[in-house]
């Protein structure tokens, strides 16, 4: 039953999506989602943009601030850490240790969510196939994974002993390897390690939220207003 301390999710199933579901599961706290089809254009409504101006999911509305006040975040890193510190999990206390894992989680937002995010843009959506362009995203995926299969040969997790925000964040960017060009048994350390974490019960729950909706983009009408011209119109 929602109540004051419930809080409200603005997502969509997509892996910046999954990682706040996730995170949310993980930590045991109570939330709503309300679903923002992307696809159709619900981030470009006054009340999202409100939350959201970059007209992106996820964001978060906790009626429970740290002063005790409602807050609104978006950025799904930012959310992250912000759950983090509300619950004090998935992110260590100690200075040597919590640096560790923000920079994972940095590597993962500048790096991994965009060039595999632009790697997935060239291979699947673009309406004509653009060598030099998925040449040079399927080339980044394939370095990327390799730094992350280099780090997991030395450490369970990525940031360390410990299961983070880092691993939340990475762990739903690799689920669609295949459209990415990549071949997981190419890194061994990166199977095992994802493997782990696809067996985690709230992962498991975390990558079902909303996911009864979410459908391929195919029509021109959704290409339209995530790729053309709606996403540029000033508002
Ligand atoms: N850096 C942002 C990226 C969020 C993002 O790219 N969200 C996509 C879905 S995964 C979105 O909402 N796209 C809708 C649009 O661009 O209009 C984050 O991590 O929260």
């Amino acid at each position: 039953m929602p109540d004051s301390k419930t809080i409200d999710v603005y997502s969509w199933p997509t892996p910046n999506g999954h990682k706040v579901h996730i995170m949310l599961e993980e930590c045991g706290l109570p939330y709503r989602v309300h679903p923002v089809n992307i696809g159709k254009g619900d981030q470009f409504a006054p009340e999202f943009l409100a939350i959201s101006p970059n007209n992106k999911i996820p964001a978060i509305v906790d009626p429970e601030g740290p002063d005790g006040k409602p807050i609104s975040l978006f950025e799904s890193g930012a959310i992250l850490v912000y759950l983090a510190g509300k619950t004090g999990q998935f992110l260590p206390k100690g200075d040597r240790e919590r640096y560790d894992v923000l920079q994972w989680l940095m590597f993962q937002m500048g790096g991994v969510g965009p060039m595999l995010g632009q790697a997935h843009h060239f291979r699947m959506y673009a309406p004509e196939k653009i060598p030099y362009a998925v040449d040079r995203y399927t080339n980044e995926a394939k370095r990327l994974y390799g730094v992350i299969d280099k780090q997991l040969a030395k450490q369970r997790y990525i940031a360390g002993k410990d299961y983070s925000i880092a691993d939340i964040a990475i762990f739903p960017w690799l689920r669609s390897w295949q459209n990415q060009g990549i071949v997981l048994e190419d890194y061994p350390h990166l199977k095992k390690w994802f493997d782990a974490i696809a067996e985690r019960p709230a992962v498991q729950r975390g990558v079902k939220v909303l996911a009864e909706l979410r459908k391929p983009i195919t029509d021109d009408k959704s290409r339209e207003i995530l790729f053309g011209k709606t996403q540029y119109e000033r508002r």
